[in-house]
């Protein structure tokens, strides 16, 4: 006898995510997932992006951790509202977690949510939850055989970040090779190294996050005002027609963006990063 239980539990998972997900779009806020191995630096982007977009946008955070507050402290510290999720022991964020902690939050005042999920290369993988996209992020001493290792969840990613750049040369990284196994699992996938802690290299990865926030924002315009049409009537309408509704294209990255930090440009990186490894910042939603 062969029992299945997996299947069960994803599609509940799934139509729990559904709920999310029209959440999000009826608030217009962009929903970030957040993926790594514990310590690659998840509350430390986190908290680097903030830095870098909270005079453009409203944002909060949901940390998803097995047991204590730490995370959600840090986040609070910097002044963002975060609602931490103690799992007690499961190794990922499931949707019905997710939709506890939006009803916490402010949703009417939000413009992105980020979730970092529980530390692991693997649980996380499978459960959708009503987010925009997953970004995975690998640390440089975790080594570059990665990705052929734990393929699943560089291949949901829908960006990797390669985080803490500035240990490259105390490690034996092979970012050419790490670059190409990227490309071979996910050709779609920008790659962003960073330094989450000096800030070397944010200002590609935030300007990419800036275009999908964007690009939700437009999408999310586009429906509500096809959602606001009158319905087909026997007279002839005369009223003028409505303005068309916003471009699915990203801000240009000149001028629309929040001033440049004091970061140095991507271009000072201690390698230099090639395609495919990184890619300008794209409207893919
Ligand atoms: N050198 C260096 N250290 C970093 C960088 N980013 C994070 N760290 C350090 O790595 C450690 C772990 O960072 P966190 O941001 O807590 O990592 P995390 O993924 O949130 O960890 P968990 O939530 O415990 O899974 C901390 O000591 C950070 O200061 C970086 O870019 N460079
Ligand atoms: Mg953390």
């Amino acid at each position: 006898m062969y029992i299945n239980i997996q299947k069960p539990i994803l599609d509940q998972n799934d139509r729990l995510a559904a709920d999310i997900k029209e959440q999000a779009r009826v608030h217009h806020i962009y929903l970030l997932d957040l993926l790594a191995s514990p310590g690659a630096g998840k509350t430390s982007l986190i908290l680097a992006t903030i830095a870098a977009l909270r005079h453009r946008y409203r944002i909060a955070v949901i940390e998803g951790d097995i047991a204590s507050q730490v995370d959600a402290q840090k986040i609070k510290d910097a002044g963002i509202p975060a609602v931490q999720i103690n799992t007690g022991g499961i190794c990922h964020l499931e949707a019905r977690m997710i939709l506890r902690a939006l009803d916490v939050l402010d949703l009417p005042n939000l413009d992105m949510i980020i979730i970092e999920n529980v530390g692991n290369l693997v649980c996380p993988t499978d459960f959708y939850l009503g987010e925009d996209a997953k970004a995975m992020i690998l640390s440089v001493p975790e080594g570059h055989d990665k990705p052929l290792k734990y393929p699943g969840v560089f291949q949901v990613a829908r960006a990797v970040v390669l985080n803490k750049i500035d240990t490259l040369n105390a490690f034996d990284f092979d970012e050419r090779q790490f670059a190409e196994d990227i490309h071979q699992l996910n050709p779609q996938a920008p790659v962003f190294p960073l330094s989450a802690t000096t800030a070397r290299g944010l200002d590609a990865w935030t300007q990419w996050l800036d275009a999908q926030i964007q690009c939700k924002t437009s999408a999310s315009a586009l429906v509500d005002s096809q959602t606001r049409a009158p319905a087909s009537s026997t007279t002839p309408d005369t009223s003028p027609a409505p303005a068309p509704a916003p471009p699915l294209v990203p801000p240009s990255s000149s001028g629309s963006l929040a001033p440049a930090s004091s970061s140095p440009p991507a271009s000072s990186l201690a390698f230099v990063p090639t395609p495919p490894f990184y890619k300008e910042p794209s409207c893919s939603l």
